[in-house]
């Protein structure tokens, strides 16, 4: 124990005259709302006295960019209102404090008042593709994403979807979570959807209805118009008149694209067939197709 000495005379003079050893039960405690928590989150502690305390410095555990403990204070006109800190980097923290006391004693050495975990929280950036309609997160860390909608009223609706990227088909607020270990971090970003074809797969077209698959350049495959332009597979099933199934390709290209022949290779009876183009989780198109041979 030590007398306060920068303090006011009188006290100071009284207290050195009958100093008095502070027990140990009349130490202040410093308590904690939690313990274990993710960086950038905002801890409190609150003091509890059992002594009239001058002021408390506390010793958060971590230290600044120089290398220097971090450290505040609680003083009487304070130690109503709980101290908060905020750990930015994840880590184990212990934290300690000294105390000095209205009556001009003080207890300098330090007292453990909590060990504290931080996990680290994810980094997140969010940015709108919209030319593409996609919203892309962006994280170094982060284990898993979630989307969701944002209505007017400020509802929030979970949309299934657990990739770093968002294809879009309506302007509005979208918001995406990153998680790493119990640790959320989430983005909101309002966007424009704008009907384009890089997007939207009930714009295709088909160039012609009609396959003639007998090698001559003309009319031998089912040409999609602008195909190379969209930045997803296209997803092409052709089914008979009866509704069988004869020809599917989950990443159709224009030069190697359906000829009048089965998934064998077999070639398919003259006729008229039925066709399914799409892209994944986006509406497509449908249409009729006649071989001739
Ligand atoms: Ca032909």
């Amino acid at each position: 124990m030590k007398i306060l000495k920068p303090f006011i005379t009188a006290i100071a003079l009284t207290t050195f005259l009958g100093q008095q050893t502070i027990a140990q039960t009349n130490k202040p405690e410093l308590t904690v709302d939690k313990t274990v928590m993710c960086s950038s989150e905002t801890v409190s502690f609150t003091l509890i006295e059992h002594h009239p305390i001058l002021y408390v410095k506390v010793f958060f555990g971590d230290k600044d960019k120089n290398g220097n403990e971090i450290f505040s204070y609680i003083t009487e006109n304070t130690s109503s209102t709980p101290l908060e800190h905020i750990y930015l980097q994840a880590g184990e923290y212990t934290v300690t404090f000294q105390s000095w006391y209205k009556d001009g004693t003080s207890d300098e050495s330090t007292t453990e008042a909590a060990k504290i975990t931080i996990k680290e929280m994810p980094d997140l950036t969010l940015s709108d593709d919209q030319k593409a309609s996609k919203l892309i997160a962006e994280s170094s860390n982060a284990d898993a994403f979630s989307w969701y909608s944002i209505d007017r009223k400020g509802n929030t609706t979970q949309l299934q979807n657990t990739s770093s990227t968002l294809n879009y088909m309506e302007s509005g607020e979208y918001m995406v979570t990153a998680s790493k270990n119990g640790c959320e971090i989430s983005q909101t970003k309002v966007v424009t959807y704008q009907k384009n074809m890089l997007a939207d797969f009930s714009q295709i077209i088909v160039v012609n209805n009609v396959l003639t698959p007998n090698n001559d350049g003309i009319n031998d495959v089912l040409e999609i118009e602008d195909l190379g332009e969209y930045d997803e597979p296209c997803i092409i099933k052709v089914f008979s008149k009866t509704g069988k199934l004869v020809y599917e390709n989950n990443n159709y290209t224009n030069t190697d694209g359906f000829q009048g022949k089965d998934k064998d290779g077999n070639d398919l009876y003259a006729g008229t067939y039925y066709y399914v183009i799409k892209s994944i989780g986006r509406k497509g198109v449908t249409g009729f197709v006649d071989i001739i041979r």
